[in-house]
């Protein structure tokens, strides 16, 4: 077992006494397996049951024969809405039913999970829609198989090969994204290549899309915005320009011609170097509109991002995105929504929920995650980002009063918005192992079934997510669960605690760089963001200060306005403290950074210990695979502390608090490490 497949492994239950009544209640399947994914259906059912019971499957013609009959509604059925699905025991029988094909796949996907993690198969009463319309992952991947911020590997799409060359991979691919109910998935990189849009390549995601129509799975395309001019010779890619609408239209036609199903352009424009409409004086809008239009007759959707900062604006970074897009509410087309990252900044290891979610009531806000762990260690750092997830989309944005959560925005249900989206930037990559470190696959996982459910905890996810992956001992689950559900918190330690943001070095935001002050832009140093000197530390976003506050609703602006009121794991985000700052525990500032840096990487050496116990109940490739990557995380969270705390020294000026062993090395060594060749740079 080295990985590969993921948490559809279907090995034969050890249980044995369920293993009987399972096999007592799975007598014999029917299914009509006519259409494609019914195919597929069948395919999975044919791979999982007989794996995991020890005993080949039978197929009933006859639907009154069959134990497990899977089936759609003979007319749709009210109680669910889109893909959802009903599992409900009636008699002997057990009914998978949905009101289309890929509800129904859903619906066997799930049924094999309550299988996978051991759930009882009496008296099933279950019915689940999804909770959010396009549930995708938005892949940063080149055309040369280069993947931004991608630690797994070269890209699995082999665009040299395509369209002839379909490999395995794809399938299984799809397999893992259908079996978490992922819809939608952009294949190339946000920084896009106008290529991807030429007759030869758009022959390439039609083969794509071909392969993952069976599992419910349409591609998406990410567009640069100047392909009029560079794949045609137009003289302009000005959204107002007739000649340029025309080029979209056609183009548009003409994806559609090959991919029937075809979901839309997601967009990066006029932010970190990309084209957009504002290289001709246009808004966002203008340019979603245009794209928007052409998409409309057929049924497709266009995600504009909002993650924009302009070079020479006068705004803080963290104030941008708002800036430019509040003003458009209301003016983006319905089949329009505006993908916000999770945080004001940038997928840092903690971030407030940004201010945009809830200022837009007339736009369908999608939110994006990233899964991949860029500023949050790689593909080495265990990391479950289910808690961070939960954290933003439990969070209350009160802009409607108590109970406005960021998950309410996102679904739609808060506006009334039915077009809803959720992304997740993948960490997939060719390793065997898809994402490089075992537990990454946790982070697709949880992507996927809080897309689907974002009321699901993270701690279940976690729960199931162990039990398919890695073992059904309940002990080990629990220690291992527990593991997870600190995991985050324990990196915020170590890397940017109490609010402290964006201390990655240089370019490849691998491993500590607090002191970085030279890049071409001040927005990308650390020095912008922590603000450290004699006084204190942290980054005023008050009235007084950048004024961040002023975006949140009055609730959170009161809060936040407030040291004494904000919470301490955002302090340092809204605040520039002394160090000898007095805070709730009693201790100083400068002694609380400290602890928490120590703490962090005393939970790491926690993990790794913890982890050698389980040694007995898990795979020894799985196993070791983790042991290693802990191994490099504990050296590199004692990294990251003593950086940090010998950084932050020099301005504090005060001693390491009593009980703290010392660095090994002076900030002159820290601050002389280089490494050229991390992965995933851009
Ligand atoms: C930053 C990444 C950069 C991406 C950019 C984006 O460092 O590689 O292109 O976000 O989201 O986090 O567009």
């Amino acid at each position: 077992e080295d990985g590969y497949r993921l948490w559809l492994k279907y090995d034969e239950l050890d249980n044995t006494k369920l293993k009987k009544a399972y096999i007592k209640q799975l007598s014999g399947v029917y299914l009509d397996a006519s259409s494609a994914t019914g195919k597929v259906i069948k395919q999975e059912l044919e791979l999982a049951l007989p794996a995991l019971l020890g005993k080949p499957l039978t197929f009933n013609t006859k639907a009154d024969n069959a134990s497990l009959r899977i089936q759609l509604n003979q007319s749709p059925s009210a109680l669910i809405s889109g893909d959802g699905f009903s599992i409900q025991s009636q008699g002997k029988h057990l009914n998978i039913t949905a009101n289309t094909q890929v509800g129904l796949l859903y619906g066997t996907f799930h049924f094999l999970r309550l299988v996978q993690t051991e759930q009882s198969l009496a008296k099933l009463d279950i019915t689940q829609s999804p909770k959010i319309q396009l549930r995708m992952l938005n892949h940063w991947d080149d055309l040369d198989r280069h993947t931004e911020r991608g630690f797994a590997g070269e890209s699995i799409f082999d665009w040299h090969k395509l369209p002839d060359y379909k490999e395995q991979r794809y399938y299984d691919y799809a397999r893992a994204n259908a079996s978490i109910g992922i819809n939608g998935i952009v294949p190339i990189n946000v920084n896009s290549n106008a290529l991807i849009l030429s007759p030869a390549y758009l022959q390439k995601v039609q083969a794509l899309a071909d392969v993952f129509r069976p599992y419910g799975i349409k591609v998406y395309l990410s567009i640069k915005f100047s392909s009029p001019q560079q794949l045609d010779g137009l003289a302009t890619s000005d959204p107002l320009d007739k000649q340029v609408q025309q080029w979209w239209q056609n183009k548009t036609a003409e994806i559609y011609k090959l991919i029937p199903d075809f979901g839309g352009f997601l967009v990066k424009a006029n932010s970190e170097g990309q084209p957009g409409p504002g290289d001709y004086g246009r808004t966002h809008a203008d340019g979603a509109n245009m794209l928007a239009k052409a998409l409309k007759p057929f049924g497709g959707n266009v995600l504009w991002r909002a993650f924009v900062y302009a070079h020479d604006s006068e705004h803080e970074r963290s104030l941008q995105a708002y800036t430019e897009f509040v003003p458009l509410d209301g003016q983006f087309e319905d089949n329009v929504s505006v993908q916000v990252k999770n945080g004001p900044i940038d997928f840092q290891p903690r971030e407030p929920f940004s201010p945009l979610f809830g200022a837009m009531p007339q736009t369908s806000l999608a939110m994006e995650f990233q899964v991949t762990q860029e500023y949050l260690g790689f593909s080495t750092h265990l990391a479950y980002l289910g808690t961070m997830y939960k954290e933003v989309l439990d969070a209350d944005t009160h802009v409607k009063g108590t109970g406005s959560s960021v998950a309410k925005v996102i679904d739609g249900s808060l506006e009334g918005h039915s077009l809803s989206v959720m992304a997740g930037v993948a960490n997939i990559g060719a390793d065997r192992n898809w994402t490089g470190h075992i537990f990454g696959q946790a982070n697709w996982y949880v992507l996927g079934r809080l897309a689907w459910d974002h009321e699901l905890s993270a701690e279940q996810i976690a729960h199931e997510w162990v039990a398919m992956t890695l073992t059904h001992d309940v002990k080990s689950s629990e220690q291992i669960v527990a593991m997870m559900m600190a995991s985050r918190e324990n990196i915020v330690n170590y890397m940017t605690p109490l609010g402290l943001h964006h201390l990655m070095d240089t370019g490849h935001h691998y491993g500590p760089g607090p002191w970085v002050d030279n890049l071409g832009r001040a927005d990308w140093n650390p020095t912008y963001y922590h603000r450290a000197d004699d006084f204190g530390i942290g980054l005023d976003r008050t009235s007084k200060g950048t004024n961040g506050v002023s975006q949140y609703a009055p609730y959170w602006q009161e809060i936040f306005s407030d040291p004494a009121k904000t919470p301490d794991e955002l302090l340092l985000w809204f605040h520039h403290l002394p160090w000898d700052y007095k805070m709730r525990s009693g201790q100083t500032l400068w002694q609380e950074l400290v602890a928490h840096y120590y703490t962090g990487a005393a939970a790491a050496e926690q993990m790794q210990q913890d982890w050698l116990t389980l040694k007995n109940n898990i795979e020894p490739n799985q196993f070791n695979q983790v042991r290693m990557a802990l191994a490099i995380q504990v050296k590199e969270a004692k990294w990251w502390r003593d950086a940090c705390v010998l950084y932050f020294q020099s301005y504090s000026k005060m001693p390491l608090p009593m009980g703290f062993e010392k660095p090994k090395h002076s900030l002159e060594y820290y601050q002389s490490l280089k490494f050229p060749y991390a992965p995933g740079q851009g």
